[in-house]
């Protein structure tokens, strides 16, 4: 009786854990070279243009939030740079003063402002204005980018034209996480500045990111599946402490 109980009400609170609604993204902003369309439902946003480094951000300090969603490049045109922002404010780009966080990807090793933009997966920081240069296209120090880290599996391999990949950040102010389709490529200890979270291209054009969830960071990153457990028992102890009365 008590087995039947506890399976109905765990089969009560999973749906509702799960079908949380996609983050509204008509309230975000965009700063830079870039073009940020919105679908008609607010879920998903599509950049279209081949220029200068942009973003699209969420305009509200994100550390404490872990943020899943989708981002796919929706042509084989080019080979440039996608990814995330986090810890940056409104107006950074061209901020003297900046201090952010930079996730980027790009496809293909490529030569230009008299360096190699390497295929693959890293997190930098930002100090100062981003443009185009070579600090955001070799990660050039003297150019305000200082690489912190490469990906675990990703590090020098680039994203593929047409594919949607999955994605989850973890933002505090002393780590960052960054998986992609389930793996953990990147995990970062140190004492990040608060800020945005967004999404950021630059030189890559037909970029879609989409389904972004919110959620609370973990304090000690879980199995997905463990605080869905922990929430189903939660509720039900407080059931049987109000059964017992
Ligand atoms: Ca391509
Ligand atoms: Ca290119
Ligand atoms: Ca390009």
């Amino acid at each position: 009786m008590r087995n039947t109980f506890i399976a109905a009400v765990c089969a009560a609170l999973l749906p509702v854990a799960a079908a949380a609604a996609p983050v509204d993204l008509s309230t975000w902003t965009a700063n830079g070279n870039g073009s940020w369309n919105l679908a008609g439902d607010n879920n998903s946003v599509k950049q279209t243009l081949n220029n200068n480094p942009t973003v699209f951000i969420n305009q509200k300090n994100s550390q404490g939030l872990a943020l899943s969603g989708t981002i796919k490049v929706e042509t084989t045109s080019d080979d440039d740079f996608i990814g995330f922002v986090l810890g940056y404010n409104n107006g950074d780009l061209t901020n003297g003063a900046a201090d952010y966080l930079l996730i980027d990807w790009k496809q293909g090793n490529q030569t230009y402002h008299g360096c190699t933009g390497s295929a693959g997966l890293s997190i930098s920081r930002v100090s100062g204005q981003l443009g185009d240069n070579s600090g955001a296209w070799c990660h050039d120090p003297a150019n305000n980018v200082t690489e912190l880290q490469r990906a675990t599996t990703f590090g020098n391999t680039g994203w593929l034209d047409n594919t949607e990949y999955t994605f989850e950040l973890i933002f505090t102010g002393t780590n960052v996480q960054v998986s992609v389709n389930g793996q953990k490529e990147l995990d970062i200890n140190g004492s990040f500045a608060n800020g945005s979270f967004g999404f950021y291209n630059y030189s890559q054009a037909n970029v879609r990111y989409a389904g972004l969830q919110e959620e609370i960071a973990p304090a000690v990153p879980l199995p997905a599946s463990l605080p869905l457990m922990l929430a189903g028992f939660g509720g039900l102890a407080a059931l049987r402490r109000k059964a017992r009365k």
